[in-house]
């Protein structure tokens, strides 16, 4: 659209993002998955299409297509006149908003690459995005919650983590508030092409280093238009956002951009619970929304005793953690819609559940991949292909899974294999009609109802406090949550109470949902046979004495 495109080369050198080979390059282009389009012209089509349907709904504030597409090129102006430039990275951290959507697109539009930070992080992990990413710019905004962004931001342009901070709502100097940026003359061109890196999704993580996956305009708009075509996502879709937007789930499985490009509305809400949501299905005739298990699990419990008018709602998609088939089976009966089971990662594969798919698959699997092309492999140890019906590792390549993550060569050396297989570190068993089902993780990881926690990002914190000689942070079973997380402290003298090691680990700006759920102080780790810290003993401990309990 415009001339006054950069290079992709003057933007990054290739060894900072890896991208797909020439050969697999060809073959997406030339099978169809890949076009030439980017976000912010695919929203543009949309907005023409259907200029004066409404977009989005929040808060009984409803703004059209076409508003929207005004109010992002305002927007792309205004921040571009701040100073952003296309190959520029900032980190966002914004909640479920219009202003969330707004933002990413005005972003999209300017070839400026939004770190999707989600709403639940905090400084520890905002300041550590900042400077991986050399972000030029952090975008934040207050929280339904109380989170006030604003010391936060301060703190970030005194360490020199970023060089500007833009607020949604008030700000003072050196903080800038966004709204005279929507003041500007819409700009029009785009300077990012379809194979750009559009915004840089999260890594779960196994690591204490932040983990950025680039996602790129070509790529990631093939997932989100396969997804809703898949899903069924319509000019009469209603999606309603309870998880929040920032994850892949949310924004892209077809999520917020899927409802978005399909032309149909977005309800945003900030909380996913049934309290705050069933009036809000009801209200708004929600068809479509995405959870976790333990709120889908919260979900039936509220309508089994409540029966709220759910009538609109046809499809709930679960995902994030493993549903158990006793939830799944109650989905259809208690809540009057289908069940969708979906195992996603933002690395890029996602496997579903097929619409017209039996019960008997809906409740056992977590459903198959959403593209032909992608290329599934189940090994052993030693790397080997596993029978169908049996377990092993997941890995994964295809025209929506990264090849690398950004700025990190030695990780990716490990994470990906020789023929440039994604090494999930998910156990699972594909069936003989090629549905998969996942059985455990291999990964050093604890995912707490869907939310990821790296192991060794919390043990370094808590062995850089001066009372801890060593930590090893494992997870724990839990009924709700599918597992929690214990961290397991061997004090130096005079021990630090639990109590103290959690207010420090907050005062590290952890985000509140990597705090143990439970420390317990100890005097030495069971080892392995070479002296290593055995988690697996330490887990296994943990599961005894719960079903002791029980
Ligand atoms: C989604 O993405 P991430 O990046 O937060 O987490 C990915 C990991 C997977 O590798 C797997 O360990 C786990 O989360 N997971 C599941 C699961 N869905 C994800 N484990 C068991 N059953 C499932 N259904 O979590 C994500 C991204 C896009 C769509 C949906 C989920």
């Amino acid at each position: 659209m415009t001339s006054s495109r950069l290079p992709a080369s003057a933007i990054e050198p290739p060894a900072d993002a890896p991208d797909w080979p020439e050969p697999f390059i060809r073959r997406y282009i030339e099978a169809g998955y890949w076009q030439t389009q980017d976000f912010a012209g695919a929203l543009a089509i949309s907005a023409e299409r259907h200029p004066q349907r409404i977009a989005l709904s929040a808060d009984g504030h409803h703004i059209t297509y076409a508003a929207l597409l005004e109010r992002c090129r305002r927007l792309a102006a205004g921040l571009h006149q701040a100073g952003l430039k296309a190959g520029d990275n900032v980190v966002l951290h914004l909640p479920n908003s219009i202003a969330f959507v707004e933002t990413c697109f005005a972003l999209f539009q300017l070839g400026v690459r939004p770190v999707l930070a989600l709403p639940a992080h905090r400084q520890h992990e905002i300041a550590g995005f900042c400077r991986f990413a050399r972000a030029a710019a952090y975008i934040g905004a207050g929280q339904a919650d109380g989170f006030d962004p604003r010391p936060m931001a301060r703190a970030l342009l005194d360490e020199g983590a970023c060089s500007m901070a833009l607020i949604h709502g008030m700000a003072d100097a050196p903080l800038q508030s966004m709204a005279p940026l929507y003041q500007a003359s819409p700009r029009e061109e785009c300077a990012a092409r379809a194979e750009d890196i559009a915004c840089f999704q999260l890594s779960g993580g196994t690591t204490g280093t932040p983990k950025l996956i680039p996602r790129r305009h070509r790529e990631y708009l093939y997932n989100v238009r396969a997804s809703a075509a898949l899903c069924g996502f319509d000019e009469s879709t209603v999606y309603l956002t309870g998880l929040p937007m920032a994850h892949n789930f949310t924004l892209c499985c077809p999520g917020v951009i899927g409802t978005l490009l399909a032309g149909g509305r977005v309800v945003v809400s900030q909380r996913a619970d049934p309290e705050h949501c069933f009036p809000l299905v009801a209200r708004e005739r929600v068809t479509h929304v995405a959870l976790v298990p333990p709120l889908a699990m919260l979900w039936l419990d509220a309508q089994a005793s409540r029966q709220a008018d759910l009538s609109s709602l046809r499809l709930l998609q679960v995902g994030g953690s493993k549903l158990g088939s006793h939830a799944a089976r109650r989905i259809a009966p208690v809540l009057g819609c289908r069940l969708q089971q979906v195992l996603g990662m933002a690395e890029g594969l996602v496997c579903y559940t097929r619409l017209d798919d039996p019960p008997e698959r809906l409740i056992e699997t977590q459903g198959r991949p959403l593209s032909p092309a992608d290329e599934i492999r189940v090994v052993d140890a030693e790397g080997h292909d596993v029978a169908d019906g049996e377990v092993g590792e997941l890995r994964v390549r295809g025209p929506y899974t990264i090849r690398g993550y950004y700025r990190l060569p030695g990780h990716n050396a490990r994470a990906f294999d020789e023929n440039g297989f994604y090494r999930t570190g998910d156990r699972v068993r594909r069936r003989a009609d090629g549905y998969l089902v996942v059985e455990g993780r291999d990964k050093d990881q604890i995912n707490r109802g869907g939310e990821k926690i790296a192991a060794e990002e919390v043990e370094n914190l808590l062995i850089a406090h001066p009372q801890v000689h060593d930590a090893a942070v494992v997870a724990m079973p839990d009924s709700l949550l599918g597992e929690r997380t214990c961290a397991f402290v061997i004090p130096r003298q005079p021990a630090p109470s639990a109590l103290k090691l959690r207010q420090y680990l907050h005062s590290q700006g952890l985000a509140a949902f990597k705090v143990p759920d439970r420390i317990e102080l100890v005097a030495a780790f069971p080892q392995t046979g070479i002296g290593k810290i055995s988690k697996k003993t330490l887990r296994e401990c943990l599961r005894q004495e719960l079903e002791a309990r029980a």
